[in-house]
């Protein structure tokens, strides 16, 4: 018989550009603080930035979360979907385009995890200002990026440039 493995640190990224930002995502860690097995142990800042990536569009708040949960990381990513449905997220194909609620999962423990739908550690995380810098009000520099090093290495690479911190 298996041990039970006890409650795994995950963080998670938030993010809206569409109606009212950073409301959606107050509401969206509140949400996250209610899902079972799951406790939301600190949240960053929010924080506003320019659109990242090709598409033209309003700027995004950002901010990240700590969660010490018991969920397993798909049915995390399951519940993550859900809250994005719930807050009128519409999965249209545009991967890159504005969105009234993303959660992303950005790292689970020291998991590596490369599924159909689910990268973990989360691809954009090494090289964005509004995942790194939030991810390090809530996280130790010392925090291993599995395939990356630790969060310090990647800060130290990566400049705030546009980054505005709007509250908390
Ligand atoms: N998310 C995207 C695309 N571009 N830019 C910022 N500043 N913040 C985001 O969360 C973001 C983005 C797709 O998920
Ligand atoms: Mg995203
Ligand atoms: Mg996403």
């Amino acid at each position: 018989v298996s041990q039970n493995p006890g409650p795994v640190v995950a963080y998670v990224g938030l993010g809206s550009n569409l109606d009212g930002p950073a409301a959606r995502v107050r509401a969206a860690l509140a949400a996250l603080a209610e899902l079972p097995q799951t406790t939301l142990q600190a949240a960053s800042a929010l924080y506003a930035s320019p659109p990242f990536g090709p598409v033209p569009q309003p700027d995004f708040v950002n901010a990240v979360a700590q969660l010490a949960t018991g969920l397993s990381a798909v049915d995390l990513l399951h519940h993550l979907r859900a809250l994005e449905q719930a807050q009128g997220r519409m999965r249209d194909g545009h991967r890159w385009g504005p969105r009234t609620l993303d959660l992303d999962l950005l790292l689970y423990g020291e998991a590596t995890i490369a599924i159909e739908g689910l990268s973990v550690p989360h691809p954009g995380l090494p090289e964005r200002n509004f995942v790194l810098y939030p991810l390090a009000e809530v996280a130790a520099l010392t925090l291993a990026v599995p395939g990356h090093g630790t969060l310090g290495a990647l800060l130290a690479t990566c400049a705030a440039d546009g980054l505005r911190k709007i509250e908390g």
